[in-house]
């Protein structure tokens, strides 16, 4: 097999690249590791920035979005139950959709397969090879079957645990990491959320998230220890939790219902430069992590193989490799601008069990200083909705 660009997991970033190299008139092939069945359904981030969301339609994969999806203008942020509003239509004249990447994941499939993109789902042995030449090569497993992908470039877009970023030679990559002392449990339940729009709630018991991903349907995290045993929360202990970390009133808007869904996250930010080893291109969690607090996850990921598609069609169009070799520049900008929002947003909502009394107040006043000051409010609301990707 040979096609020009080589992509390596079927998640938002690889999806998102095949969709994009086709607009651009270049051909990929997609290897995956799990089934179709098994991405679909994967549960995990749920904001869209406001300029991911109009790229989704830019590409003609959001109609779906656009008719399930809820436009939200705005967060509220708890405060030991005082809710304060962050207006994001008028402090930045933008907004973001709640759709879960589950669903964007569906659509990115569909459209991909429709226009008679190669995907190929239940792979096994995934390796990458020359990547130091002009000619590299991709090897996988299928059916029990041996194959192998002549291509011009491969991208890793095979997430965090993925083989792409281990392939690189020792000394090639510096790792930033930090790790955070607590997680998220997070649940999916048949019950409305107790708002119609995001509710971030700092308590002095933990932080609560209470997000959704349709009317009645509630995504909820509890900060928790990042070891948790997400089967040793009973769904009562869960709802009375949440129902504390959002305050007095907590037990008259919080309504409960069929739990199907339960799971721990640990929390951690991960960067790796350079994004690039000969013509192997990283992209998304294979580069990055951010806490999910910032709601930033997908959205990088997103961003970074916009960026490369157009490396690439300068390459083949121009014969320029000027924004190929800028490309870990450039995604990391960005990047290190994402790892500082939500560093920002998990420090000032979360509770770091290392922190004595001076940091509490510390974090009383950031918070109270972020949801009444106009300028600290627009900050946070233009990093929220997005910053642009020009
Ligand atoms: P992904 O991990 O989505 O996709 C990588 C793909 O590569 C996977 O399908 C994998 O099966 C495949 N793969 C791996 N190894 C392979 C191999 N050897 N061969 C072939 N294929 C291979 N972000 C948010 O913004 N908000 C959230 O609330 C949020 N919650 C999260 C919860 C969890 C449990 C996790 C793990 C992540 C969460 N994220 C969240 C972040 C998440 O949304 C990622 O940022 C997003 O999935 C990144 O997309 P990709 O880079 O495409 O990586
Ligand atoms: C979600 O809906 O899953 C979600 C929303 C906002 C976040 C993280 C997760 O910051």
């Amino acid at each position: 097999m040979r096609t020009q660009v080589g992509i390596i997991g079927a998640g938002p970033a690889g999806l998102m690249l095949s969709l994009l190299l086709h607009r651009a008139g270049f051909s990929s092939v997609i290897i995956e590791t799990r089934s179709r069945a098994y991405v679909e359904a994967r549960v995990r981030a749920g904001v869209i920035e406001h300029w991911a969301a109009g790229l989704l339609d830019e590409l003609g994969v959001g109609a779906r979005m656009r008719k399930e999806g809820l436009v939200h203008e705005g967060i509220e942020i708890g405060i030991n139950g005082e809710r304060r509003r962050i207006d994001f239509k008028s402090l930045v004249n933008k907004d973001i959709v709640v759709y879960g990447q589950h669903e964007v994941v569906k659509d990115l499939i569909q459209a991909r397969l429709s226009q008679g993109g190669g995907i190929e789902f239940d792979v096994s042995g995934t390796q990458v090879d020359r990547l130091d030449s002009d000619q590299p090569i991709i090897r996988f497993k299928k059916n029990g079957e041996s194959h192998e992908i002549a291509c011009d470039f491969i991208a890793g877009c095979d997430g965090f645990h993925g083989v792409c970023r281990p392939t690189i030679p020792a000394g090639v990559l510096t790792e930033f990491e930090r790790v955070y002392p607590f997680g998220w449990l997070g649940i999916l339940s048949e019950s409305p959320p107790p708002s119609h729009e995001l509710i971030y709630s700092y308590h002095d018991r933990g932080f609560g998230l209470y997000s959704m991903r349709a009317p009645n349907i509630t995504r909820a995290y509890l900060q928790c220890d990042p070891e948790e045993d997400a089967k040793k929360w009973s769904d009562e202990e869960v709802w009375a939790e949440l129902k504390r970390r959002l305050g007095p009133d907590g037990e008259k808007i919080l309504k409960t219902g069929r739990v199907f869904e339960k799971g721990v996250t640990a929390m951690r930010s991960f960067v790796v430069e350079p994004m690039q080893f000969g013509r192997l291109f990283l992209a998304g969690d294979a580069a990055h992590i951010v806490p999910p607090t910032g709601a930033k996850g997908m959205n990088l990921a997103i961003a970074d193989v916009l960026f490369f598609a157009r490396a690439i069609e300068a390459f083949y169009k121009s014969k320029s490799t000027a924004l190929l070799d800028g490309y870990t520049k450039k995604c990391l900008s960005r990047i290190w601008k994402a790892q500082r929002f939500s560093y920002f947003m998990t420090t000032m909502l979360h509770l770091n069990p290392k922190d004595g009394n001076f940091d509490r107040r510390r974090q009383l006043a950031e918070l109270d200083y972020v949801t009444s000051s106009k300028a600290a409010s627009t900050a946070l609301a233009e990093n929220y909705v997005g910053l642009p990707v020009d």
